[in-house]
């Protein structure tokens, strides 16, 4: 109808993607193949099957094995580049995208090797698609500080190519205070602060990524809303959420669509954004993403404009591209 012809055709800006998220099964077997891997399934339609999550951790579990297909510079390269591309059909103008060193570097993968294939990707995605992007660095939260430290490290050839670092994988039981050190590091390179909190943990991990690590933005951080201090907090100060209506769905945050609270968040006057988090495990990329918000909720026109400048004003494009995407 009308109004899904205008969301699949408004400008977006997407600020919380795992590119390896977006690892179709199509792609892992084309990889696994050209780089002589062996998979535990049988064929993509019989993967995707295994695509039923009770929590985040049965999640994770298949993505972290999904990534053993990655090994070269040109793997790196052609993921990115689907998902640019996947982008350029579905309006997707500007892009922050996060990838997880460590998930590579522990397979003997180099950050150079990365680094060149998502660059590469980035600039091409730039020159043929006009788009701007820009790299977010994310520490996994279940391995010690000094893990994240050491892929820190490994980065600092490329502290100008890197915009910002984040934190992700099991949230619960991992707190955001122990990376105090980790995010200091990336403040003398000069970096923005992210990191997932509030998704399956508790608001106090919100509260805690802010005072202790300084986060400009925060990823998911839906529990926010069981804590009304918090939730003022995050008014007054416009602190951004990039919340993932599938993902939170698909891993059991919500039991169905309807009962998520970013519309009560939207119409409380926090900056929500709406994003994929790793559209090929949950179903569905930014546009997918919408449509199902708006089935759920119905939302005016006017909300889903002050969705789409939420999104271009969290996002850490200079003020000229924020501005031209205005
Ligand atoms: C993630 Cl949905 C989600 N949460 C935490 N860590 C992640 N890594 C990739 N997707
Ligand atoms: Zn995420």
């Amino acid at each position: 109808d009308e109004m899904e012809q205008f969301l699949a055709q408004l400008p977006k800006v997407e600020l919380h993607l795992h590119i390896e998220g977006t690892l179709e099964p199509e792609m892992m077997f084309a990889l696994a193949e050209r780089n002589g891997v062996k998979l535990s399934y049988p064929d993509p339609e019989a993967l995707r099957r295994a695509y039923q999550f009770d929590n985040l951790q049965s999640f994770l579990d298949l993505y972290y094995q999904g990534t053993s297909v990655l090994k070269t510079s040109q793997d790196f390269y052609d993921l990115a580049m689907a998902y640019f591309s996947r982008c350029d059909q579905e309006h997707v103008l500007h892009y922050e995208i996060m990838f997880d060193p460590q998930a590579h570097l522990s397979r003997g993968v180099a950050m150079n090797t990365i680094m060149e294939g998502l660059t590469g990707a980035m600039e091409d995605a730039q020159r043929k698609y006009g788009a701007s992007s820009g790299l977010i660095l994310s520490l996994l939260r279940h391995l010690p500080e000094q893990d994240g430290i050491d892929a820190l490290l490994q980065a600092k050839p490329w502290q100008h190519k890197i915009l910002a670092i984040g934190l992700d994988s099991s949230e619960k039981g991992n707190p955001p205070g122990r990376f105090r050190k980790a995010f200091d590091i990336a403040d003398d390179y000069g970096w923005h602060r992210v990191a997932h909190a509030g998704e399956e943990g508790p608001a106090s991990y919100i509260w805690e990524a802010i005072r202790e690590l300084h986060v400009r933005r925060v990823d998911h951080g839906v529990r926010c809303s069981d804590d009304t201090k918090l939730m003022s907090y995050l008014k007054q100060y416009q602190v951004p959420l990039t919340v993932c209506p599938l993902s939170n769905v698909r891993l059991g945050v919500y039991s169905d669509l309807r009962q998520h609270n970013l519309k009560m968040l939207l119409e409380k006057g926090l900056c929500v954004t709406i994003n994929s988090d790793d559209p090929a495990y949950f179903g569905g990329y930014m546009t997918a993403n919408m449509l199902a918000v708006q089935r759920a909720f119905n939302l005016t026109e006017s909300q889903w404009l002050q969705l789409t400048a939420n999104a271009i004003n969290a996002s850490f494009a200079p003020v000229e591209r924020k501005q031209a995407l205005k």
